[in-house]
């Protein structure tokens, strides 16, 4: 199977798609829709995506989805590489949950936290400080949810990647490593890099570094600065 990836190079939802045919090693063919000139509006595209965003993937045999999580989801299932959808149930069930506290919590403060600052500097818009502070605070009592979890485990959902992690990196890299925000060093089991103390003390295998063990896959560094 191949295909051809409608999208944005640098993008985050492009990229997610990307990662993930990068991750089960399903080649694929990039063309740009320039959504910094509103190419993904013009008819040629809005009969691909009615709602006129990108990405989009249309597949050698004709099959075409938006939505990359979608997107991803479906690709999941093809190719070779890592089982990214857990088949066993109470593993399924787990991988549920932590791809809806992606969809549902952790993405929408993202997405406005990236349209509040990048975005709007990018269109020469002042800042709005207050919803910057009142989304970073919103954030910070997220990835204290996440800090739980990952205390107890290594992945968002279990002890093995998904794409519940996966899909969290194009936004995680927006917020962390681009916005500088997150207060990482007070979240070890979400970033620590080296083995952390606590763990050291208790003698526990280290659970830490969730995001540096994700955003350091080789599918994630071949994409994440551009297809
Ligand atoms: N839920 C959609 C969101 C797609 C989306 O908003 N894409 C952005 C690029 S990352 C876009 O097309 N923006 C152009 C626009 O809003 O017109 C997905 O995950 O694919």
């Amino acid at each position: 199977m191949a295909f051809k990836l409608y999208g944005h190079p640098t993008t985050t939802r492009t990229l997610r798609v990307a990662l993930v045919a990068k991750e089960r090693n399903i080649p694929y063919e990039f063309v740009l829709v320039d959504i910094m000139t509103g190419q993904q509006k013009q008819a040629e595209h809005v009969e691909h995506n009615p709602f006129g965003l990108v990405p989009y993937i249309i597949q050698d045999d004709g099959f075409e989805l938006f939505e990359s999580r979608a997107i991803g989801r479906y690709l999941a299932t093809l190719g070779s590489g890592p089982e990214l959808i857990p088949t066993e149930p109470k593993a399924y069930a787990k991988f549920e949950q932590a791809a809806s506290v992606e969809y549902d919590q952790f993405d929408p403060i993202a997405v406005e936290l990236s349209n509040e600052t990048i975005w709007r500097q990018i269109r020469g818009e002042p800042p709005n400080e207050g919803r910057v502070k009142e989304l970073v605070s919103r954030l910070e009592s997220k990835l204290d949810g996440y800090e739980v979890l990952l205390s107890k485990q290594k992945y968002l959902a279990g002890d093995d990647v998904t794409l519940a992690d996966l899909f969290f990196l194009p936004y995680g890299r927006v917020i962390f490593e681009r916005l500088g925000l997150g207060n990482l060093d007070k979240r070890p089991n979400v970033q620590r890099q080296a083995l952390c103390r606590i763990c050291m003390v208790r003698r526990l295998t280290c659970r830490c570094r969730w995001w540096k063990a994700i955003s350091s896959r080789p599918a994630w560094q071949a994409v994440k600065d551009g297809i």
